[in-house]
């Protein structure tokens, strides 16, 4: 069965003005539909071909860069699209809400933590709430790596990311990924993330 490219659960104008509808619309039938189909060219035939995308992840050190990339790639924008809602924004639940003031000591700490982590990875990338065990974590990791992998410096289950490629801002922002990442706090579902840390 090959991997397909999700239908998301909202309009591509749904998330404007925080991210534009041309953003959308490109970076989910462009980009993501090319990790997909690349993933797919890259397994096929081959004995990893019917693993999970969590199995592949788990062992991508073995597996060809074509897969690293492009199977990072596939979960990496399956798990964006979701962790945003048009309804988004606010502020988490209180069992999220509990749980980023313990680790980061408030809410605007973990933002800011956040917001740092996404500004300091250079060129593209992804920065990431991750839960390793009953711990929350915050990382970032190059191109379309992400925490499950094996080689990932920082290891965990990905609760939260964002994609920090120029591909996901350039068009309405340019430069200014500070204000991208401003505006992606206007769209996070945390409803959505509280779910992905109580799995
Ligand atoms: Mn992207």
């Amino acid at each position: 069965m090959a991997f397909e490219l999700p239908k998301l659960e909202y309009d591509y104008a749904a998330l404007e003005p925080n991210i534009d509808a041309r953003t959308m619309e490109i970076h989910h039938t462009k980009h993501h539909q090319a990790y997909v189909t690349n993933l797919n060219n890259a397994l096929a035939g081959g004995t990893w071909e019917n693993k999970s995308l969590e199995e592949i992840m788990a062992n991508v050190s073995k597996l060809p860069v074509a897969v690293r990339n492009n199977g990072g790639g596939h979960f990496n924008h399956t798990m964006f699209w979701q962790v945003m809602s048009p309804k988004g924004g606010g502020n988490p639940a209180s069992e999220l809400l509990d749980a980023l003031n313990r680790y980061f000591g408030s809410f605007d700490k973990f933002k800011e933590q956040f917001t740092a982590a996404a500004m300091t990875r250079f060129g593209s990338g992804w920065a990431w709430l991750v839960k390793t065990g009953d711990e929350l974590k915050i990382t970032s990791t190059p191109n379309q790596d992400n925490p499950l992998m094996d080689v990932a410096e920082v290891k965990g289950m990905p609760i939260l990311g964002v994609d920090v490629w120029e591909h996901a801002y350039y068009l309405k922002y340019q430069n200014r990924r500070n204000e991208y990442l401003a505006a992606f706090w206007n769209v996070v579902n945390w409803d959505n993330v509280t779910r992905r840390m109580k799995l």
